[in-house]
């Protein structure tokens, strides 16, 4: 049985689970920032835990291509009370989706008990702080930074480049003390790739799994979708479902959505027909 201990709450990765995606930015595309208000947030996430979500990521920075910087401060302001909130509301682990050390730190103390980091604690102190603060992690891959991440992304082998890249940020945390089966390592679907950088990670998401950490793949409603589909962010549903599908049966153990419920019903017919839970 493999299990994470996120902060005394246990994340159990035997088959494929969801983590549920609630941003509590103004500006995040998919929700318009409806989520904003505390009350809102925290109803949100019980209806995410009640359909079935194993984990919810909590983010106060819009990662979104272009998307303007948020201060440490602004950023805490927003997931701080959010996370306390949850805690106590809640009985799933929760996560916090941010690249600051300050805000890992907070956040932990708040209750996250796991660190999602899209920059893969490349920011100055993060890999001692996270070592220090004991809880699991989330390494993602991204070329360049969000704001111009997508004006020219280029590799000349995108599926070996982010392998690589994560291979490199897994030395570093286990030099820096931090246990491998605490990792989760994920390539990044649309931070600095093409659509075609984009399927090529898919298509060949079962090379990430035997980086000896489990994979999270981040592909709900995203634009790689919008252009395969010509649907906007709102109506990527079944587009999302078919990508997690695909995800989970390459070997992601963690699929990040928008749409937990519709989610788990896709992933409890992966589990029946591969038996991954055996
Ligand atoms: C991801 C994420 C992802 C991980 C965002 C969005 C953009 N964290 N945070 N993986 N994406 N680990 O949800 O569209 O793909 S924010």
């Amino acid at each position: 049985m493999t299990v994470l201990d996120c902060n005394g709450r246990p994340l159990v990765l035997d088959s494929a689970v969801v983590m549920g995606i609630l941003n509590v930015t103004p500006d995040s595309f998919s929700d318009g920032g409806r989520f904003l208000d505390r009350k809102s947030a925290v109803s949100r996430a019980v209806a995410m835990q009640q359909a079935g979500a194993a984990i919810i990521d909590v983010g106060g920075e819009s990662t979104r291509p272009g998307a303007a910087l948020v201060s440490a401060e602004e950023e805490m302001e927003r997931v701080v009370p959010v996370i306390e909130s949850l805690r106590t509301e809640l009985d799933i682990p929760l996560s916090v989706d941010t690249s600051k050390p300050e805000v890992m730190a907070e956040a932990v103390r708040a209750g996250a008990g796991m660190i999602n980091d899209v920059n893969a604690l490349r920011a100055e102190g993060a890999v001692e702080l996270a070592a220090e603060l004991g809880v699991p992690l989330c390494l993602m891959h991204m070329q360049g930074e969000p704001r111009t991440m997508q004006k020219a992304p280029s590799y000349t082998d995108v599926v070996g480049e982010v392998r690589s890249f994560l291979q490199e940020r897994l030395a570093c945390c286990r030099e820096a003390g931090i246990a491998e089966g605490k990792v989760l390592v994920d390539p990044g679907f649309g931070f600095g790739k093409t659509l075609a950088h984009n399927l090529a990670l898919l298509r060949n998401l079962h090379r990430f799994a035997d980086l000896g950490a489990g994979v999270l793949a981040g592909i709900s409603r995203k634009s790689m979708l919008g252009a395969l589909t010509g649907r906007d962010a709102d109506e990527r549903l079944a587009a999302s479902l078919a990508a997690a599908v695909l995800a989970v049966e390459r070997g992601a153990v963690v699929v990040r959505v928008h749409d937990v419920a519709e989610t788990v019903d896709a992933l409890s017919i992966v589990k029946a027909v591969t038996g991954s839970d055996e």
